[in-house]
C-alpha cells in the first residue's frame, strides 16, 4: 500500500529476527527464555517436536506483507505449511493477536517465557497451527489447500487482498496445483484479489522439491501458464522484497526464493525438523543451540524496562 523507508526496512529486518528468535526458544526452550544465563541442560524440553526448516521464510513474508498492507484492514495472509506453526505463532503473539484469546500471551517477559514454554507441550500450544490459533480455522498438518482456501475466502468480497504463502513441496499436492486454476474462474471484480507466494526453499522433508530443479525459465512458464505473471523475490532482500510489492503487476505470482533453515546451524543446511535433537545430553550440540540463539542478539530486540524495540 505505501513506499517504505529506511526506518521501515530497519524495523521489517528487526521484526524478522525477533520472530526467528521466538520460534528457535519456542522448539527448545523450557526455562532461561532471555538467556540471561549459559543454557543448561535443565532449560531444554525433554521432547523436541516441531518444524524449523520453513519458519525463517514465513518470517520474512508475514513481516514484509505486515508492513505493505499494514493500512488495509481488508487484507488476509494464508500460510499453507501448518507446521510452521511457531513461525505464525510468534507473528500472531508480536502483533497481540494471541493476546486477544490468551490472556497469558501478554507481550512481555512473562508472555515470552508462556508462550515458547507452551509450544508442542502436554495441554499447551500444538506442534501445528490448529484451530485454536487465531484466525486458523483448518489443522496445519495436511498440505495442499491453501490457495483453494484463499479462493474461498475472496468470494463476493472483492474487498478482501489475500496472500497466501505456498511450500514448494505443498505446491506438489495435487489440491495446490489444479488450485491454480482458480485464477481463471474466479478473477472478477466481484470477488477479492488473491496473491500466490510460493516458498521456493528448495525442498520437501529429505528431498529436492520438484520446482527447485526446475529451471527459472520453465517454471515462469508453467506459472504463465496458468495466467499469473511470475515475479521473483530475493528472500534474503526485504528491500527487493519491498520494492517488488509496490510494482504495479497484474496477477502476480510471486516465487520467494529463500533458503531451508537459513540462519541454523550450518551443519544441518537444510533441516525440516529439529536440528540439534541432542540439545538436552550433548555439550557439542547445547553449546551450538547457545550461539544459534545469541546469533539473533535478542538483548537487542527487547527488555524488561523496553518491550520490544521494533
Ligand atoms: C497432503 C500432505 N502430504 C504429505 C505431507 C507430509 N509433509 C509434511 S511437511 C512436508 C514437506 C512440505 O514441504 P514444503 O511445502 O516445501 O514446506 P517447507 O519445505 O517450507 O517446510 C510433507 C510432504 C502432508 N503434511 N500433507
Amino acid at each position: 500500500m505505501s513506499t517504505v523507508g529506511i526506518a521501515e526496512i530497519d524495523s521489517i529486518k528487526k521484526r524478522i529476527r525477533i520472530c526467528d528468535y521466538l520460534v528457535v526458544a519456542q522448539l527448545f526452550l523450557q526455562d532461561n527464555f532471555l538467556l540471561e544465563r549459559p543454557l543448561e541442560f535443565s532449560d531444554i524440553k525433554a521432547r523436541l517436536l516441531g518444524h524449523w526448516g520453513t519458519c525463517h521464510g514465513i518470517n520474512v513474508a508475514y513481516a514484509n506483507l505486515k508492513t505493505y498492507f499494514n493500512d488495509n484492514p481488508d487484507f488476509t495472509f494464508i500460510l499453507g505449511p501448518g507446521h510452521g506453526f511457531p513461525a505464525l505463532q510468534a507473528n500472531l503473539f508480536i502483533d497481540k493477536e494471541l493476546e486477544k484469546i490468551d490472556k497469558n500471551a501478554t507481550l512481555d517477559e512473562d508472555g515470552i517465557n508462556y508462550l515458547c514454554k507452551n509450544f508442542s507441550w502436554p495441554d499447551g500450544f500444538p506442534s501445528h497451527a490448529s484451530p485454536i490459533t487465531p484466525g486458523v480455522i483448518t489443522e496445519g498438518g495436511e498440505l495442499g489447500y491453501a490457495l483453494a482456501n484463499a479462493y474461498g475466502l475472496g468470494l463476493g468480497h472483492p474487498e478482501k487482498t489475500i496472500a497466501v504463502l505456498i511450500g514448494d513441496g505443498e505446491l506438489e499436492t495435487a489440491t495446490a496445483i489444479d488450485s491454480l486454476n482458480l485464477r481463471n474462474l474466479l478473477t472478477s471484480p466481484k470477488n477479492g484479489t488473491i496473491i500466490p507466494i510460493l516458498h521456493l526453499n528448495g525442498y520437501k522433508i529429505s528431498a529436492p522439491t520438484i520446482y527447485a530443479r526446475k529451471s527459472e525459465r520453465e517454471l515462469n512458464e508453467m506459472i504463465r501458464g496458468f495466467g499469473f505473471t511470475p515475479v521473483w523475490v530475493d528472500g534474503n532482500k526485504v528491500e527487493d522484497f519491498q520494492s517488488v510489492l509496490n510494482k504495479n503487476i497484474d496477477s502476480p505470482f510471486y516465487i520467494m526464493k529463500n533458503e531451508k533453515g537459513l540462519g541454523g546451524p550450518n551443519r544441518y543446511h537444510n533441516a525440516h525438523q529439529i536440528p540439534l535433537k541432542e540439545a538436552k545430553t550433548s555439550d557439542k550440540e547445547l553449546k551450538e543451540l547457545e550461539e544459534w540463539l545469541r546469533s539473533y542478539h535478542f538483548e537487542e530486540l527487547f527488555s524488561r524496562e523496553k518491550g520490544f524495540m521494533l
